[in-house]
């Protein structure tokens, strides 16, 4: 029997609140409730904004029900309460957010048997835009809620998958070539894309070289050691001349083989330079990405970390670089801006509202990336001086 369009809407659903309550799972409440940083909310933040957005939109918007908590939606808006804010906000707590999650869960199952999928002419509810967006959404928290967790003491995850790579399986050439030429970069019109993404649009590349695989730790502790910049978020000295790991509190030689992640911009910019090599544009990046695939690839959580810089040697792209998608976002020399003929959809504050010359783009998604968030023109952001999220580096050089 093959489930229903809707079944596999609601069971996709599922899935995705599964995979959230089971990486807190194993966290008090104490914890839930907790303020790590200045620059990431408490996971009860996370939890209550994930139930709202869906509120908001599959209750709310295309449901027409009136809100289950009155006024609780304004605090969790992420433009108006910045996450420095959060802790202090009156959510809820943990124990009563759940509830709200659950609430709001039964109330948009109700929708989504009421909704016309097919033949609809609002472009929401057309090819399931809304429950793509949903998806999206709770994944990308999942995310977020995984930089927090890189602070929590002693985080014991409840499930690992064991079949992610573990070694570097091939042997390169240090850099690869993208020819000279028209390429597609973008989003087609058809199927679920952020507005970001589109509209697709030719560009002309001169010839360029990308690195084969993301650099290593290695070579970024060489050029820490050498010119004094600051180490990745994580890094400790061990008082012996080596350095340590520290996210979630263990205090583990950092392995030399895997790629550097938790860098920031300036950091990626400067090891290029330093590297005598510089990072690529978002378009060069999405040029050499083309071929990649999502299905072989460290992504999806549960690896809990990185594969060896060379892992994943037989799915290169096609210019034969690997690991463009997963294992570390990769940043890129691009500003994030609207690309021409942008238009916001379904919401200005998801793209719209960053763009401009204050964020940086980053490509390719990282381990803790769900397998269905990512695609080579998807577009993360961030400050370039923010170091936690899973961010790392793959040069570039004119050719
Ligand atoms: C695309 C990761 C920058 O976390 O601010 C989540 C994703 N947008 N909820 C963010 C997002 C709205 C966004 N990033
Ligand atoms: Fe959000």
């Amino acid at each position: 029997m093959t489930a229903s369009p809707k079944e596999a809407i609601a069971e996709r659903l599922a899935e995705a609140r599964r995979r959230t309550l089971e990486l807190i799972e194993p966290l008090s409440d104490e914890q839930l409730n907790r303020v790590y940083s200045p620059i990431l909310s408490p996971l009860v933040w996370d939890l209550g904004h994930i139930a709202n957005f869906e509120e908001l939109w599959l209750v709310r918007t295309i449901g027409g029900r009136e809100p289950l908590r009155g006024d609780l939606g304004r605090y969790y808006d992420a433009i108006e309460n910045p996450r420095r804010t959060r802790g202090e906000l009156p959510i809820l707590r943990s124990g009563e957010v759940q509830p709200y999650l659950e609430a709001v869960r039964e109330r948009s199952l109700e929708v989504l048997d009421e909704v016309e999928l097919d033949d609809t002419e609002d472009p929401l509810l057309r090819d399931g835009f809304v429950y793509e967006l949903l998806l999206a959404h709770e994944h990308q928290h999942t995310e977020t809620m995984l930089q927090l967790l890189q602070m929590v003491e002693s985080y014991e995850p409840l499930r690992t998958d064991p079949r992610h790579a573990r070694e570097a399986t091939g042997e390169g050439p240090e850099m690869v070539l993208v020819e000279a030429g028209s390429y597609e970069v973008g989003a087609p019109a058809a199927g679920f894309a952020y507005d970001n993404e589109r509209p697709a649009q030719e560009v002309e590349l001169d010839a360029f070289w990308i690195d084969r695989t993301p650099v290593a730790n290695r070579d970024y502790l060489a050029f820490v050691e050498e010119t004094g910049a600051e180490p990745p978020l994580y890094w400790e000295r061990d008082g012996g001349g080596g350095w340590l790991r520290t996210a979630m509190a263990e205090r583990v030689p950092l392995d030399p083989a895997h790629p550097v992640v938790h860098v920031s911009w300036h950091g990626a910019a400067a090891f290029a330079r330093w590297a005598g090599k510089r990072l690529p544009s978002e378009q060069e990046w999405e040029a050499a990405c083309a071929g990649a695939s999502t299905a072989r690839a460290n992504l999806d959580q549960l690896g809990f970390g990185t594969a060896p810089a060379g892992a994943y040697a037989d799915a290169p792209a096609g210019c034969g670089a690997v690991q463009m998608l997963g294992d570390v976002w990769e940043w890129t020399a691009s500003d994030f801006l609207a690309y021409p003929g942008f238009a916001a959809f379904p919401y200005p504050e998801y793209s719209e509202v960053f763009f401009g010359d204050t964020y940086k783009v980053l490509r390719g998604g990282a381990w803790a990336t769900r397998r269905d968030v990512i695609r080579p023109s998807f577009r993360n952001w961030d400050l370039p001086e923010r170091r936690q999220l899973f961010a790392g580096i793959r040069c570039a050089r004119d050719a």
